[in-house]
């Protein structure tokens, strides 16, 4: 059973607030929780219990499981809150991570994430040491100074393992990319902002809806799958992709998520075409960017930008003018409704590479991409065999 989370935003108000709250409720969701509620409340946050004291008494009375704060908690503001709800409070941060533990492939990956989680939790542990040093009442969490002072120890010493282990795999890891690249299908990746579509996109591409009960990520276990396009097979995979105001101590776990979209022979770089223009040029050259530094030259990349059921037709022409300063051309669609779905394939059909695609005149049967009186049929490149 999922558990229930109940959200809350403590911070000045801003621009694009409903953006990052959208965002902040998807990602919950994708880490495996139900949200209950989003409380936001505009001002300063309290450096003792977030939401001040008046107000987490109220919310002590009602019902979830899980408390989850849009803003990096302290130690304080964790133990004060935790005792209080007697219930688990986490933040943004932790659900971040916990999103990339469960798509994290390779072993330097994994020990990057498991790092980052160890040092984001070490203050607080810290914090329920010293408490438990002057012999406070520790409420909830109420481990007893021998036991938190053993899991602090054994903290330190992972930490001190994962830095030597990760130096090791660092050393290896030109193999590591050799060995990726002999797979014969080749791979076609989805990436993008938070909430873009991608899930959508990609549901829509392998010809499944499991988008149920109007929830979106039903699909996070199953996010790789085979794409027949007219005899040509890649494989489709549906990545994390970007998010929005990464907490700094995840840029390096999130660097290493890239992994996938780097390996892949083929990125769709999915953006949300109905945002506000200032947005979707700011996430749009973060992520023309971002790609760039981890290797990803812009030949590789095929812009897709989705929701156009959304998009007004007076805005259609500033659109154009902006993505096309990034990308000579790009393909709209509604993964929604399935507009521009076909045209999209056969850019892959054409695009991605390890098949030489042949022209015949004759009837060729269901083999090949029919266009005209032309039909187009893709024969797997000698790099591509075996
Ligand atoms: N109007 C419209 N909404 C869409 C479209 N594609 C996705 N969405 C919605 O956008 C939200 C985020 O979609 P999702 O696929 O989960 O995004 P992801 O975070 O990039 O995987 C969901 O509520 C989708 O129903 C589209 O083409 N048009
Ligand atoms: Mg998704």
């Amino acid at each position: 059973m999922r558990s229930r989370a109940l959200l809350a935003y403590v911070g000045p108000k801003t621009l694009n607030l409903s953006y990052r709250l959208d965002e902040f409720v998807s990602l919950v969701e994708v880490a495996g929780f139900d949200v209950v509620d989003l409380m936001t409340q505009f001002g300063r946050a309290d450096t003792r219990f977030y939401l001040g004291s008046g107000r987490a008494r109220e919310v002590a009375k009602r019902d979830f499981d899980v408390f989850i704060a849009y803003h990096s908690l302290s130690p304080l503001q964790v133990f004060n809150l935790e005792r209080l709800f007697r219930r688990r409070v986490i933040d943004r941060v932790l659900v971040i991570l916990s999103i990339f533990e469960k798509r994290a492939g390779s072993t330097e990956s994994k020990l990057q994430i498991e790092l980052a989680r160890l040092r984001y939790e070490l203050p607080k542990v810290k914090e329920y040491l010293r408490r438990a040093k002057v012999g406070e009442q520790l409420g909830f969490m109420g481990a007893g100074e021998y036991i938190i002072d053993a899991y602090y120890r054994h903290m330190v010493k992972r930490i001190s393992t994962i830095r030597r282990k990760l130096e090791e795999v660092r050393r290896s890891r030109v193999t590591h990319i050799a060995k990726r690249k002999e797979v014969g299908v080749p791979e076609v990746v989805i990436t993008g902002y938070t909430s873009a579509g991608k899930t959508t996109l990609f549901n829509r591409l392998v010809g499944e809806n499991k988008l149920v009960d109007g929830k979106p990520f039903a699909t996070l276990e199953t996010y790789s799958r085979a794409l027949n396009l007219w005899g040509k097979r890649v494989v489709l995979t549906d990545t994390i992709g970007f998010i929005d105001d990464l907490p700094p101590v995840l840029i390096e776990s999130f660097h290493s998520t890239l992994q996938e979209v780097i390996d892949a022979d083929t990125i769709l770089l999915v953006v949300d075409g109905s945002e506000p223009q200032e947005e979707i040029t700011r996430k749009l050259e973060t992520s023309v960017e971002t790609l760039g530094e981890v290797g990803v030259d812009r030949g590789r990349i095929i812009l897709v930008v989705n929701k156009v059921d959304k998009v007004r037709l007076g805005d259609v022409r500033y659109l154009r003018d902006l993505f096309t300063r990034y990308f000579a051309w790009f393909v709209p669609v509604s993964a929604a409704t399935g507009f521009g779905i076909e045209a999209l394939k056969a850019v892959l059909f054409f695009k991605v590479p390890g098949y030489s695609i042949i022209r015949s005149t004759g009837e060729d049967g269901a083999r090949g991409l029919r266009v005209g009186n032309v039909t187009f049929i893709p024969m797997p490149s000698r790099s591509n065999r075996g």
